[in-house]
């Protein structure tokens, strides 16, 4: 194969620079391995397979029903489910599907509302299922978990055809069998609405047994994303209960008739042809999944959350909902040290640890600058990273912080962050070569540098 001169190789060749050197506190990232990353590069991109295993508009699909077909097994298999689509190209797109595989436009989908931790998808006004569909949002309690009484109450009074129980920013794990129960006690017709659970952050967790599996609970349906703690591709997966039909079968709306309706939703209800060159990374990173090292995996990821809070709370960061149950934790940085979220995420970025900012439940301004910054550990503990390493992170963190905070005293009123941090570029650089070293001792693993 001839090296391609495009200009595009040396940028990705900077990006794989950027990653060795930096470490990643975005907690819905993570790093794929050399084989996840060999399936999705490979000649499956060029076929048409609209349809699904077996039943296909297009010829040719003899080898991409038998990859699809072990993407699927091996994702029931993960999440003990009867049904699996991995078609959706994204998270959003798989709640998409969902939402229109059982509700009619106008009907009441109950959510976390975003300032609580929801994501966009769950009914922000911008989105299109937002125009759709009513949303109707519950948000959290004081000590950062569900408000379930908020949520029984909204459920009494709005009886939605669908309860979604999914975030993006929260640190408890939620009761799945409370929500079952307020279900089964004030919905009128429980036979016409399902419980959905957006698990796009912790189905690692699920999968390695450190976080409850809401299907276990009464949940029908289950949506997330494949990259994130599950170390997939990008890509969108949604597994459910209930019989399983032949895919494009038209079937009567019930709950037992879910999977199918799911299918029907996806292809060709809200999506085209699938991505079979991401279904097939999406069937080997399950196969990584169901080692039984994705166990010690998932539990370091939380081991490692959890040591990293505790250590960022004795620095004097204010933690949201006081530290983590799982692998994510949102800092308050405007309590803690007088600075705003997109100060501290651009000065962090400064020195190679990359997180957002992220709004805090009680922000009541913009998302642009925020309270809070969230951060996580999917991605480090992948590299190796452990308890010793999320000390000296905590340690820069605090050290960054300061920094931040200085400048901020000096210059009030500044809004330009580079204008306002450029006084401290010599210490920035210094932190940034210490975070140099201990990354490149921590290769990443499709590239082992
Ligand atoms: N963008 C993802 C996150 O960072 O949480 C959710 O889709």
């Amino acid at each position: 194969m001839q090296n391609s001169k495009d200009e595009v190789f040396e940028i990705i060749n900077d990006e794989i620079i950027r990653q060795s050197e930096g470490l990643e506190l975005i907690p819905s990232e993570n790093y794929v391995s050399q084989d996840v990353l060999r399936a999705m590069g490979s000649v499956l991109t060029n076929k048409y397979s609209e349809g699904y295993p077996g039943k296909r508009y297009y010829g040719g699909n003899q080898n991409i029903d038998k990859i699809e077909t072990l993407a699927i097994e091996r994702a029931k298999e993960l999440f003990h489910a009867d049904h699996a689509n991995v078609q959706p190209h994204s998270g959003a797109n798989a709640n998409e599907a969902v939402y229109f595989a059982w509700c009619k436009p106008g009907d009441t989908i109950l959510a976390m509302s975003l300032p609580a931790g929801g994501h966009l998808t769950h009914g922000s006004p911008v989105t299109r299922s937002a125009k759709v569909y009513n949303f109707v949002g519950y948000g959290v309690d004081e000590a950062g978990d569900i408000d379930y009484d908020d949520l029984e109450r909204l459920a009494k009074e709005h009886q939605p055809k669908l309860i979604l129980v999914g975030y993006s920013a929260f640190m408890k794990i939620p009761d799945f069998k409370r929500v079952r129960e307020i279900a089964d006690r004030v919905l009128e017709k429980p036979e016409e609405t399902i419980l959905m659970a957006d698990m796009a952050h912790v189905a690692g967790l699920i999968v390695g047994g450190v976080h409850p599996n809401p299907l276990e609970f009464g949940f029908n349906v289950i949506t997330t994303t494949t990259h994130k703690t599950l170390r997939g591709p990008r890509g969108g997966l949604i597994l459910s209960r209930g019989k399983v039909s032949s895919p494009l079968h038209r079937v009567d709306h019930t709950i037992e008739n879910l999977p199918t309706l799911i299918d029907r939703a996806v292809f060709p209800g809200t999506q085209g042809g699938p991505l079979e060159h991401v279904i097939a990374a999406k069937a080997v990173a399950f196969a990584e999944d169901l080692q039984p090292e994705f166990h010690t995996y998932a539990e370091n990821i939380v081991k490692n959350a959890q040591t990293l809070a505790k250590e960022l709370e004795s620095h004097g960061f204010k933690l949201q909902g006081g530290g983590t149950d799982n692998h994510l934790i949102l800092v308050n940085v405007k309590d803690s040290f007088g600075i705003d979220g997109k100060t501290y995420e651009v000065a962090l970025d400064k020195v190679g640890l990359t997180l957002n900012a992220n709004a805090l439940p009680t922000d009541k301004g913009g998302a642009f600058r925020p309270s809070g910054v969230r951060l996580g550990t999917p991605a480090m503990t992948t590299r190796g990273l452990g308890e010793a390493e999320m000390k000296t992170v905590a340690g820069w963190m605090k050290q960054i912080a300061s920094l931040c905070a200085k400048a901020r005293k000096g210059k009030p009123d500044e809004t330009d962050d580079e204008a306002l941090l450029a006084d401290y570029a010599d210490e920035f650089e210094q932190i940034r070569a210490e975070v140099r070293d201990l990354a490149l001792k921590f290769p990443l693993p499709a590239t082992g540098c």
